[in-house]
Formats: structure tokens, sequence, C-alpha cells
């Protein structure tokens, strides 16, 4: 009797804890901007995920035994450990630094595709192959179990960072958040990227004016009243698995505000808007530290980043960096009333 015989029950039920932290921890991984909390997270995400590998001799047992006697609900199964392969298999290879792009998507845009679709699989799955979970399960025992296969997952997420490192791997340079640097201080080889299906729109630069409103007054700017001074050096960090600093200059949210319709007296949160609809909503006190920017590296922006003005957020990941920015209007909403990612 081989040592993975005993496996059951338990073996899926460990599956389904680490698939949920490892979907949870990617989620936050994407919403933090913050290094300090994306090194804990991005970590724990990867050591989550390994423990997939590490429970998979078990669930081979699992999974033979199940396949030897076939009944509706195996194609799912199938699929669900296909998808877990390329999961896993993107994840490390973004990890030691095969990040792409190849055929213009990048490894974690097929590892979070691939991962929303395998939850929607998992949900199925677990559905028609119920299992019950006992008493017994919380035990002294399991407990040292889910440690042991914790720590092989924690041996297993170290085996793989000192490989990037001790082979030079582009994966020992990434940021904390797991992004690749890509086009710093060059623009033009920083990726264009939109978030879901927004696209690069076509924008008259003589019609174009930006809609500032607040405390119920509203303010056509022309682009030439848009040229400020302000100059800030900011990552974007895309959750595409990029990263560029670049000096951005522009002007910032309070002084745009101010000078247009008077700074605000009432109201919580700014909405910046895209000409194409795209929109994220900020805290009113973080005024100071956004700008609305025209150039970058001392140029004006391409089409492509944002012209004619776009958002620069420091320390937010790049889906709060609003493109081709139309309108910014002070409202008395909290910031946090709105889908925790963009719709588009
Ligand atoms: C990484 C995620 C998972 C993959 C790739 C996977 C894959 C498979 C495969 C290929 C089979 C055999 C075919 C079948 O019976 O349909 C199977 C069986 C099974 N799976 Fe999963 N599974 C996963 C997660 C889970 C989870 C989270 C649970 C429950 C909490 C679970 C419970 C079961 C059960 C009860 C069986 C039937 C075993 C038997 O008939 O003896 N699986 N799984
Ligand atoms: C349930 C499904 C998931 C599993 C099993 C999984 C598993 C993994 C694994 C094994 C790695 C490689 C870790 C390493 O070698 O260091 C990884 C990396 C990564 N995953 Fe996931 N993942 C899942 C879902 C997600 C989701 C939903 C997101 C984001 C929304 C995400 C974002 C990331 C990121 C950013 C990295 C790179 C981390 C780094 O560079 O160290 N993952 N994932
Ligand atoms: N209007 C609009 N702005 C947007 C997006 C979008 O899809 N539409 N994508 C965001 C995302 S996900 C990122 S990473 C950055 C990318 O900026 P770049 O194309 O200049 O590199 O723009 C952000 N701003
Ligand atoms: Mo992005």
């Amino acid at each position: 009797m081989s040592a993975f015989a005993r496996a059951g029950r338990r073996t899926n039920l460990a599956i389904l804890v680490v698939l949920t932290v490892a979907f949870g921890t990617g989620a936050l991984a994407f919403a933090v901007g913050d290094e300090a909390a994306a090194r804990i997270i991005v970590a724990g995400h990867g050591i989550a995920g390994l423990c997939l590998v590490v429970l998979t001799p078990w669930k081979t047992v699992v999974a033979q035994r199940g396949l030897r006697r076939p009944r509706p609900g195996r194609g799912t199964s199938v699929a669900l450990a296909i998808l877990v392969l390329i999961i896993v298999g993107t994840g490390v290879a973004h990890a030691l630094g095969a990040a792409g792009p190849y055929l213009g998507v990048t490894a974690m845009q097929v590892h979070v595709g691939a991962a929303i679709v395998a939850t929607a699989l998992a949900a199925v799955h677990v559905w028609v192959r119920t299992v019950h979970p006992r008493r017994a399960d919380v035990s002294r025992r399991t407990l040292l179990r889910a440690g042991a296969v914790a720590g092989a997952g924690a041996l297993l997420w170290s085996a793989t960072e000192a490989t990037a490192a001790l082979a030079s791997l582009p994966g020992a340079q990434r940021r904390a958040t797991g992004s690749h640097e890509r086009g710093s201080d060059d623009p033009a080889e920083m990726p264009v990227t939109q978030w879901l299906t927004d696209h690069v729109p076509h924008i008259d630069p003589t019609g174009y004016r930006l809609r500032v409103v607040a405390s119920g007054r509203s303010v056509d700017v022309p682009f030439s009243d848009l040229r400020g001074s302000d100059v800030v050096r900011a990552v974007l960090d895309c959750t595409g698995g990029w990263y560029a600093v670049q000096d951005w200059r522009g002007i910032r949210l309070d002084e745009l505000l101010a000078t247009t319709v008077g700074t605000p007296s009432v109201g919580r949160s700014i909405d910046v808007v895209s000409v194409t609809g795209y929109r994220r909503r900020f805290p009113l006190y973080d005024a100071g530290r956004l700008l609305l920017a025209s150039h970058v590296a001392g140029r004006p922006l391409s089409p492509g980043h944002g012209a004619p003005v776009r958002l620069v957020a420091p320390d937010r990941r790049g889906f709060w960096w609003v493109k081709w920015v139309a309108q910014v209007e002070v409202v008395d909403a909290p910031w946090w009333l709105q889908p925790p990612f963009p719709g588009r």
C-alpha cells in the first residue's frame, strides 16, 4: 500500500481550502499598491498556489479512483485539472521571469483568466462530488498535517525564489507585486494596456474640453489651460504583470479644482471619468497626490498612453490611472462605493 493510498476526503478538503486562499490572495495582490503589504500577500499567494503541487500525489490517487467509475461531471473534473496545470505553470513561469507577452498576452493574463474559469469549474466539481466535513476533521492530527503541507509549499516557493536568484533569471528583479520592469523612462517601450474591453478612442485635440464639476458648479477647460508644471516620479504597475517608472508632468487635482470650480466645501470623493466611460472614484483627501498628466518623460502623452490627459495615481495599481480623462467631479458618495475592479 503506497503512502498516498489513504488519500480521500481530507485531501479534497485541503484542496478546497488551498484554492480558496489562492484565489483570495490573488485578488488581494491585485488590489494593493503598498509594497510592504504586497510582499506579504504575494508570498502567501505563491505558497498557497504551490501547496496544490504538494497535494498532487494524494489527489492523483483520488482522481484515479474516481476516473475508474465514469459518471456525469467527469468532463468538468478533467477540464479543471488542465486549468490548474495552466494556472500553476503560468504562475511559476511569471515568477521565474517568462512573463511574456506571447502573441499579445502575458503569462499573468492567462494565469488570472484561467483562475476565474477554474473557480467556476471547481464550484461545479465540489457540487457534484460533495464532500462532507466531519467533526473529527478538526483535530491535532489534521492541524499537524496541514502545517506539514503548508511547510512543504513554503519550501517549494523558496526554491522558485532561489532558482530565480541563483540563475539570475529576470524573475529575480521583479517588484514586490510580482511585476516585471518594462519601459522605465522610455514611454515608447512601455506597453499600452486596457483593463478589459476598453479601446483607444479618437480624440480631436482642438475640440477637447475637460469638464470639472463641484459644489453645483461646472467648468469646461480647454487643453491649453491644463498644462501643469508639477513633475511626479511614479510607478505605473499594471496587474498584467509589468511596471514602469516615469516622470509624469501635469496639474495636481487639488490645484485643478481650486483654479476652476474653487476648493470644494462639500463632497467626499472625486470621480475621474474617461472619454470612453471607464471610471474610478478616489477619496477627496487624495486630491493633493493625484496628478492630471499631459506629459511623460518630457514629451506629450501618446494617444495610447492617455492623451490629452491621464490620471497619475502614485502607489495605486495601474487600473486606477484613468486615461483620456473627460471629467473630474467631486461627489458626496464614499470612495469605496464602487466595484473593487473596473467593469470594462
Ligand atoms: C485542484 C482542484 C481539483 C482538481 C483538478 C480535481 C480533479 C478531479 C478528478 C480528475 C477527479 C476524477 C474524476 C471524477 O470523479 O470526476 C476528481 C474526483 C473527485 N474530486 Fe476532485 N478535483 C479538485 C478539487 C476537488 C475539491 C476541492 C473537492 C471537494 C472538496 C473534490 C472532490 C472530489 C471527489 C469527492 C471526487 C470523487 C472521488 C471518488 O470517486 O473516489 N475535488 N477530482
Ligand atoms: C485559484 C487559483 C490560483 C492558483 C492556484 C494560483 C497559483 C499561483 C502560483 C503557483 C504562482 C507562482 C508562485 C511562485 O512560483 O512564486 C502564482 C503567482 C501569481 N499569481 Fe496566482 N494563482 C491563482 C489565482 C490568482 C489570481 C485570481 C490572481 C490575481 C487576480 C493571481 C495573481 C498572481 C500573481 C500576481 C502572481 C505572481 C507572484 C510573484 O511574482 O511572485 N493568481 N499563482
Ligand atoms: N480609460 C481607460 N483608462 C485606463 C485603462 C482602460 O482600460 N481605460 N486601463 C488601466 C490599466 S489596467 C493600466 S495598467 C493603465 C495602463 O496605462 P498605459 O496603457 O499608458 O500603459 O491604464 C489604466 N487606465
Ligand atoms: Mo493594467
